[in-house]
């Protein structure tokens, strides 16, 4: 039987790959931050499984990461997902952006090394955010159109403190690749997105929004919703306010978003850690992008999402505020992912549109 290292364990990314190897019969070794909260909610369904099993680990912390593989020294895999993962939050907390996302990385590998481990297969999340503001191009022959896209061959810009951290990661694993002839592999992966997303990125802050606003517009059929005359609220009001004596009974924040121009290419999380898994079984390490090849604005998300619950126009629901626009933006990502379809044979099995309407159906439905 396999034994596989997760790093990370308890994020998005950590829950569908545990799910992936176990059901590829990997035991499986989660590592998660020991937390006054509970923050294992995305894994609950596998505590209890027999090839499951959860250590206490931080990243930032040699002594901890030495533990866990001098426990497992038999590992075959390694993945490290665990990052400070949010773009913006890496602004606020740089220094701490660095040593979780970018020195973190060089503490798994060094420990792996000083332990003489360099047998274990390693696999580095990088990200689409290490090329920043950068992007290559060619003409399409049909349209005679300028395509904008990234690959393996271009150039890293970074653009944040986190997509900085990013790149310092991803040149150590080729480093070490290098250097130490290791199975090292970073994965450079567009948006990924789903049910088990955090709330405070961009897609599941709407879909969660559309969700609660679903059920708070519904439970008081009677009363009317009035959609323009706050600019930070939504009011439900008695009808009879429309004559002049009516009252505000209750309202509910608008939805506040930071810029909407900005094009991702979004894919669904769950195609994208067949991605991470098949990278390791390679005869060779290697990086690969992987990514949908489709880009849309969050303008453009807001449109489907808001569709699906039969919202055509949701301007005065939207608050554009200045709390969330970032010092520095990426404003255009687009993949292209031949290799990873080449060499690996994976390709995503959800469009932009299906991942929008899963998101939305799973916050809506009861
Ligand atoms: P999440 O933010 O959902 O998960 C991050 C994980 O890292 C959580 O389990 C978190 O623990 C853990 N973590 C944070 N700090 C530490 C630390 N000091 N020591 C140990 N663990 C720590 O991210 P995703 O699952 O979305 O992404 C997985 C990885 O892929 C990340 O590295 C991310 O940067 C990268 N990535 C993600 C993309 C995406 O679109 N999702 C795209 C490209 C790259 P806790 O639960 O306690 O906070
Ligand atoms: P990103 O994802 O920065 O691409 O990083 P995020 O969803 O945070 O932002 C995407 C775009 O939406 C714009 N935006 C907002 N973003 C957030 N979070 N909240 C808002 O209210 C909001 N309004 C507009 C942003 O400015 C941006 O343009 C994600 C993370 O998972 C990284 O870890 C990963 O490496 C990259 O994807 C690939």
């Amino acid at each position: 039987m396999k034994k596989a290292i997760v790093f990370g364990i308890t994020g998005q990314d950590g829950s569908h790959l545990t799910d992936l190897l176990l059901s590829k019969d990997y035991h499986v070794v989660g590592v998660a931050r020991r937390s006054s909260t509970d923050n294992t909610k995305r894994i609950k369904h596998v505590i209890c499984h027999e090839r499951f099993e959860l250590m206490h680990g931080d990243i930032t912390d040699v002594h901890s990461v030495s533990n866990i593989f001098k426990k497992h020294a038999d590992v075959d895999e390694v993945y490290n997902l665990a990052a400070q993962s949010h773009v913006a939050v890496s602004f606020k907390q740089p220094a701490l952006t660095w040593d979780v996302t970018g020195k973190g990385c060089l503490n798994i590998l060094q420990t792996l090394v000083d332990l003489d481990m360099t047998q274990a297969r390693f696999y580095q999340a990088s990200s689409s955010e290490m090329f920043g503001k950068n992007h290559d191009e060619y003409t399409d022959t049909t349209s005679g159109l300028k395509v904008k896209y990234q690959d393996e061959e271009t150039k890293f810009m970074p653009q944040s403190p986190y997509a900085i951290a990013k790149c310092a990661a991803h040149h150590m694993v080729r480093l070490f690749r290098e250097a130490y002839s290791m199975h090292a592999s970073a994965g450079i992966l567009f948006n990924h997105e789903g049910p088990r997303r955090g709330e405070d990125f961009v897609t599941r802050k709407i879909t969660k929004w559309i969700g609660e606003f679903a059920k708070w517009k519904n439970h008081v059929d009677s009363l009317m919703n009035d959609y323009d005359s706050d600019p930070n609220y939504i009011l439900k009001i008695s009808p009879r306010t429309f004559n002049g004596d009516g009252s505000i009974v209750e309202k509910f924040p608008k939805l506040r978003l930071g810029n909407l121009e900005a094009f991702r290419d979004w894919g669904y999380a769950g195609d994208y850690v067949e991605a991470m898994w098949l990278m390791l079984q390679q005869d060779y390490p290697d990086d690969y992008v992987i990514c949908s090849g489709e880009t849309h604005t969050i303008r453009e998300f807001l449109d489907v999402a808001f569709q699906h619950v039969g919202v055509v126009d949701w301007s005065g629901l939207v608050v554009q505020d200045p709390e969330f626009y970032r010092p520095a933006e990426v404003e255009y990502l687009c993949g292209e992912s031949s290799k990873a379809l080449n060499v690996l044979g994976w390709k995503p099995s959800h469009t932009f549109a299906d991942l929008v309407k899963l998101m939305v159906d799973h916050d809506t439905l009861p």
